[in-house]
């Protein structure tokens, strides 16, 4: 390996590091369309979806069947019908929905049977497939006038018996079709089921992996994040095809419902499940309840966090040292930023309420996140901060630092503008760091 894709690779792998930790454990649903299955994509998918149960997420995966339906109806020479977007499920169609969904079944169990030569001991580590009769349905009935068949909507999901296949270290696999208490099946749209499962099981995430690479704006750019209001507006401006739409009301549903995270990408790229997963950047579209990012009051749970970023920085002596109980005793002083659930920063304000003096420290963005406009965010939380606080000066200290607070609105300072206390362990520390001053009135 080159230097350079080393040093890429070590940057990548630390990108990933909270990723692999935080989904360790959790539960995800990945809705994977009928196109992605069609595409010849199912071997690399399963690959991504191995690694991802060998790093401890529990998976429940459930298929479409709508290409393959389509492929059967075609070579019958018939179509499929549809009424306000739903397939009418006549007794035939229900024949071919099964047929299809055997196939695309024994197909992603094959792929998921294969294990990767590079796994020691691989029989022992092949991923189990549990499937099983875990959707409870209910027939759609007659709409407008038009009996839908065996069109159904989902009653209930037996998420007892899908956890326990999950305690077990399977990987749970489901097909869009459900059963009635009267012994009939029923034919259930992907999104419907995805979204069911996701709720019901409290999923962390449901991912859609579709044939588009996520969403879009109204002017065509890919959105590679959004809330559930911005998605909302995105669907009453009508602008999508329909299973987009789909996809977009069961993100909002599940998000409404407790499920942290939807994510919709496109399943036809290779490494987009991985990329999607664990970088921050993401290779679709990820949706949250609210905004990814936030600058927040530190509490104690955050002092780990905080002592990861701050420790090689206090080993290069640019930061003041700040052990374990001073950050217990001072917690109250910090904001932190975090991202999807991670943080990426932090900084801390103290305040000498007689001089209405306020002091910028320990301002801190995780290498792998500067140069995007987080340290600029940090320092306006701050500034606001400070103003409501009534400081009408607020002071920064650093040793090489300089240019980043001028260029700030920062300008330098004497020692002796400090509060006493302040130019005291200035004194003590010997750092001789620079001065900078910003005026808040
Ligand atoms: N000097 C000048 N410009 C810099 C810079 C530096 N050292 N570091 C980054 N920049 C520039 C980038 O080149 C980029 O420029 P561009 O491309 O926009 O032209 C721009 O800043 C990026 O701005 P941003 O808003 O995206 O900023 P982030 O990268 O997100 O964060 C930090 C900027 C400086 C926070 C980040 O680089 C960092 O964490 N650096 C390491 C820690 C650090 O130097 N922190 C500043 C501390 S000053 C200490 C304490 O312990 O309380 C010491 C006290 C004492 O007594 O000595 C502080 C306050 O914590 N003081």
């Amino acid at each position: 390996m080159s230097p350079q894709s080393s040093a890429a690779f070590v940057a990548d792998f630390r990108q990933a590091a909270p990723y692999i930790h935080y989904l360790s454990g959790k539960t995800i649903v990945l809705a994977v369309s009928s196109h992605v299955l069609l595409a010849d994509k199912l071997a690399s998918l399963a690959k991504d979806i191995q690694l991802l149960a060998s790093l401890g997420v529990r998976l429940v995966l459930v298929h479409g069947t709508r290409q393959y339906l389509n492929q059967m109806m075609r070579a019958a020479g018939e179509t499929l019908s549809y009424h306000r977007g739903w397939r009418i499920t006549d007794e035939a169609t229900l024949q071919q929905v099964k047929q299809a969904c055997g196939m695309v079944r024994f197909d992603i169990e094959a792929a998921l049977s294969s294990s990767p030569a590079q796994m020691p001991d691989r029989n022992q580590r092949r991923l189990r497939v549990a499937s099983g009769n875990f959707l409870l349905a209910k027939p759609l009935g007659v709409m407008d006038g038009i009996d839908m068949g065996y069109t159904g909507r989902i009653r209930k999901v037996d998420a007892e018996a899908i956890q326990q296949r999950l305690n077990e270290g399977c990987l749970v696999l489901v097909s869009p079709l459900g059963q009635s208490l009267s012994g009939k099946s029923f034919n259930l749209g992907l999104d419907d089921a995805a979204q069911a499962l996701a709720v019901t099981l409290k999923a962390e995430k449901l991912v859609f992996l579709a044939s588009e690479d996520g969403v879009r704006s109204t002017d065509g750019a890919l959105l590679s994040q959004l809330t559930a209001a911005e998605a909302q507006a995105l669907l009453d401006n009508n602008a999508h095809s329909a299973d987009m739409s789909r996809m977009l009301k069961a993100a909002i549903y599940v998000l409404e419902n407790g499920v942290r995270r939807a994510h919709i990408l496109c399943g036809l790229n290779d490494g987009s499940l991985i990329a999607e997963l664990f970088t921050r950047q993401g290779s679709g579209t990820a949706l949250a309840q609210s905004s990814f990012m936030r600058i927040r009051a530190a509490d104690n749970h955050d002092i780990g966090d905080i002592i990861d970023l701050i420790a090689p920085l206090e080993s290069a002596g640019i930061l003041l040292p700040r052990n374990r109980e001073y950050l217990e005793n001072h917690i109250h002083e910090f904001s932190v930023l975090e991202h999807d659930c991670h943080v990426y920063g932090c900084v801390a304000l103290k305040v000498f309420e007689q001089q209405h003096i306020g002091e910028l420290a320990c301002l801190v963005v995780s290498p792998d996140a500067q140069d995007g406009g987080y340290g600029e965010l940090l320092l306006d939380y701050v500034l606001k901060q400070a103003k409501a606080r009534g400081v009408s000066t607020l002071f920064a200290l650093s040793t090489n630092t300089g240019d980043w607070f001028d260029e700030r609105g920062f300008e330098t300072a004497e020692l002796s503008e400090l509060p006493p206390e302040r130019q005291e362990q200035y004194l003590q520390n010997k750092r001789r760091s620079k001065i900078y001053r910003r005026s808040l009135v």
